[in-house]
């Protein structure tokens, strides 16, 4: 087992994998920009490195930088945590070159998962179904309206180096598609010095459902059920939950059972989630992420399990301490993103913490880097604490997620506790009827 390990992060997400280091007996070296010499993380840390100035380009994102800390740390692995450089192939590929172990899977795979034309032929060759749309990339307006024809609109135009929403284009009839479909091309190109475009069907009012994988070095891989992700705004979500209230247990062992087989036969390394959209009861797969996700603890709540435990532990080349059969699902969880926002406007509300009360009790958990006297700084995400609920039903979920909002204080800035006090009184809310555009619609109608 590894004796130290280089934390790539900050926020929650550091002290969360600090949390599972300290709770194996491994050292944890932060990394901070100079804007974070006084946050949680580097405080919690067994030793701290400053990597730069506040901008991310030059501190998080700072690959020789992050390199040197952890060659001068003496450490044996980098856990890049979410975003930042959590799926950069050549930064997996640069750790490895140094000896280091990068805590998550091969740079190839990450490669492959970043293509989403590839990630997409790979899905399906292995019998996960996908959307119907092109084989490959669309080069041309023509080739693009004899399949938009053959599928019937709606069809969505992607960038092949997209994901998360950037670079789409939905064409809604004929005469659109060719401006649509030169738009998304210069788009595609600019953000990612790629116009590489694939088109697909679009389907109208799907819900948004992951499934979380976990694969090792022994060729065992295993599928830890969905989550319900479908309550999103701008392509940034606002809560998970797990269970998803629309899936029966058929359903997940059916889906999640194609999907650990495919993550096998991919050879595929430590944590991933599998993203569908889901509509009148088909799955059609859209993308593979490559790393832990924000919202894994709803997971965690009704799995019992400890996903970066289990990262740490493939990465230091153990086999899965779990099969299929003894991973049982146990109620409900919700996770609420909270902000350092405006609850109704969403403008960034960065500032001092003047007054701090986490909730607590049973099966209350919150994830947060955040103490009184801190201050969030106004140069990254807004995301400052992620609450964590699981009830033996959805309902108890629900009545113990009300009570814990009621009792969290963060005094000082604007956070979105409010916003999500109001959302889980709503009716379609509660009754589980939405999709991935219901949040929009709930937030413009609660705005007029
Ligand atoms: C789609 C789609 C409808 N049809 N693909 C947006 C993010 C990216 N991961 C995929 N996205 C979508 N792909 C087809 N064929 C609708 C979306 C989409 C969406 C998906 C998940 C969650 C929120 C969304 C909001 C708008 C559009």
């Amino acid at each position: 087992m590894f004796e130290k390990i280089v934390i790539a992060n900050r926020g929650e997400i550091a002290l969360r994998i600090h949390r599972a280091c300290h709770e194996m007996g491994i050292r944890t070296v932060a990394v901070h920009s100079t804007a974070d010499a006084n946050a949680m993380h580097v405080r919690l840390a067994d030793e701290s490195v400053c990597i730069g100035p506040p901008p991310t380009s030059e501190s998080y994102l700072n690959v020789p930088n992050i390199i040197a800390a952890a060659e001068i740390t003496g450490a044996d692995a980098v856990h890049p945590g979410y975003g930042f450089l959590s799926e950069n192939a050549q930064f997996a590929d640069i750790v490895a070159d140094h000896g280091i172990v990068f805590i998550g899977p091969t740079g190839d795979h990450i490669r492959l998962m970043g293509d989403k034309i590839k990630a997409k032929e790979t899905a399906k060759s292995l019998g996960i179904p996908v959307v119907p749309g092109s084989e490959g990339g669309v080069t041309n307006p023509q080739e693009a309206g004899r399949l938009a024809e053959e599928m019937g609109y709606p069809v969505i135009v992607k960038a092949a180096a997209g994901g998360g929403g950037r670079g789409m284009k939905v064409v809604r009839e004929a005469g659109e598609l060719s401006e649509a479909f030169s738009a998304a091309r210069t788009e595609a190109k600019a953000a990612f010095g790629d116009d590489t475009v694939y088109v697909e069907k679009f389907l109208a009012n799907p819900r948004h459902i992951e499934i979380q994988v976990l694969g090792d070095s022994h060729g065992n891989a295993v599928h830890l059920g969905e989550r319900d992700c479908s309550l999103q705004r701008r392509h940034q979500k606002i809560l998970e939950e797990a269970p998803s209230p629309v899936i029966t247990d058929e359903q997940r062992e059916e889906i999640g059972g194609v999907v650990a087989k495919a993550v096998r036969g991919m050879g595929y390394l430590g944590a991933g989630t599998v993203e569908f959209l889901y509509e009148d009861g088909e799955f059609y797969f859209i993308e593979m992420n490559t790393r832990l996700q924000v919202e894994h603890p709803v997971t965690e709540m009704i799995t019992d399990m400890d996903l970066v435990r289990m990262q740490i532990r493939i990465a230091a080349g153990e086999p899965l301490p779990v099969t299929q059969e003894d991973i049982r699902f146990s109620g409900h969880a919700i996770e609420c993103r909270i902000n350092a926002e405006d609850p109704a406007t969403f403008a960034p509300s960065p500032g001092r913490i003047t007054d701090y009360h986490p909730p607590g009790g049973l099966d209350v958990r919150v994830d947060s880097a955040l103490y009184s006297g801190y201050s969030v700084p106004p140069y990254y995400d807004s995301l400052i604490s992620k609450l964590i609920v699981r009830g033996n039903t959805r309902d108890g979920c629900l009545l113990r997620l009300r009570r814990a909002l009621e009792e969290y204080v963060i005094g000082g800035i604007k956070t979105t506790i409010p916003l999500h006090q109001e959302l889980i009184e709503d009716s379609d809310f509660i009754g589980s009827q939405y999709n991935i555009h219901w949040l929009e619609d709930w937030l413009r109608r609660a705005n007029s």
